[in-house]
């Protein structure tokens, strides 16, 4: 169990900028559609390029970023607002033959969290209110506690702890109580008071992503600071609800998702990965998914199988042997 204030021992490395699109919004318990994460280093974001225009310069997007973008079937009915807004419906995901959030999506995260210089930060807008324990809920009804190693931080409690503070969004602070306006803290929102425009794709996981990173960008120096020393380990993060339906299978299974990913820090081999997808010929869709956390992992192995062949062929030469001297004696 971590205390809630512990917060990374060093600066952190990696600011891994995510964004769920889901079903809803609670309590009506949403499931996520769309993961969209960006990781850029703190080196990236320490050197920024701008591209001169006026009336100030405009920072230019990192160029080296690392990318996950997984489309989810969300399983479960989007509410109308939902799907307004994000141009999502559950018949496009059947239609695409997209597949639930499962094992899979830890797997990619796990591989794409191992490749960056750690400590790694997942960040996102109103994060701690949404997209975090929204993550934690579906990492949960799989059985899983949730992401080691990997701390997480909210921009829109950073953007608000800045502007107390009165540190670089000094100027925005200063024009908003001249308009006498209340200050808001949405993604668009603060994307319109950096760029004087509304953001493209928005309430797209990727175009949202792009958004923040935007955003991030204007005062990137104080946001890290900040964060450095108020992220939190994302196990922390309370999951957004129970999934009860899938509880009865959790429990059954529990020991058998410990054997196959004790710690989700570490991705099985390459080999295993694939392993669990059988094709049949000609079939491009993988089938078949008898290899995932819910089913044992006993004799699966080609390697465990011959080695109990070899034994027992062993046994018999022996057996052969003994009672076939005791014949010719
Ligand atoms: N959402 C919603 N109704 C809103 C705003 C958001 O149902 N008025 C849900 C659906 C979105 C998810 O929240 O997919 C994430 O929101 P955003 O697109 O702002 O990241
Ligand atoms: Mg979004």
């Amino acid at each position: 169990m971590y205390a809630v204030s512990e917060s990374p021992s060093r600066p952190i490395e990696t600011f891994v900028f995510m964004d769920l699109e889901a079903t809803g919004l609670p309590p009506s318990r949403p499931k996520i559609a769309e993961m969209c994460l960006f990781a850029v280093t703190r080196h990236a974001l320490e050197n920024l390029q701008y591209r001169n225009s006026h009336p100030k310069p405009i920072p230019l997007f990192p160029r080296v970023v690392d990318k996950l973008c997984v489309c989810i079937n969300p399983d479960k009915p989007f509410t109308p607002m939902a799907s307004s807004i994000t141009g999502l419906t559950n018949e496009m995901f059947s239609w695409n033959k997209k597949q639930k959030f499962n094992l899979d999506i830890l797997h990619m995260m796990t591989a794409f969290f191992i490749r960056q210089h750690p400590p790694i930060c997942l960040v996102a807008h109103n994060g701690c209110s949404y997209d975090f324990p929204l993550l934690k809920a579906e990492l949960s009804a799989l059985g899983l506690s949730g992401l080691d190693g990997i701390y997480c931080a909210d921009t829109l409690k950073a953007m608000k702890a800045l502007d107390k503070e009165n540190i670089q969004l000094s100027q925005f602070i200063y024009e908003s109580k001249q308009c006498g306006k209340k200050m808001k803290y949405g993604l668009q929102d603060m994307y319109f008071r950096f760029y004087k425009a509304y953001p493209p794709n928005s309430h797209s996981a990727e175009g949202d992503v792009i958004t923040l990173i935007n955003i991030f960008q204007q005062s990137a120096t104080d946001l890290m600071w900040w964060m450095d020393s108020n992220a939190r380990p994302f196990n922390t993060t309370r999951a957004m609800y129970q999934d009860s339906e899938r509880l009865p299978d959790f429990l059954q299974t529990h020991e058998k998702i410990q054997q196959i990913c004790p710690s989700h820090s570490q991705i099985r081999s390459r080999q295993q990965v694939t392993r669990r997808y059988s094709f049949s010929h000609g079939d491009t869709e993988p089938v078949a998914r008898d290899w995932g956390p819910f089913h044992p992992r006993t004799s699966d192995s080609p390697d465990e199988i011959n080695n109990l062949l070899l034994l027992f062929l062993g046994l018999i030469i022996i057996t052969w042997i003994a009672f076939g001297n005791s014949y010719i004696i």
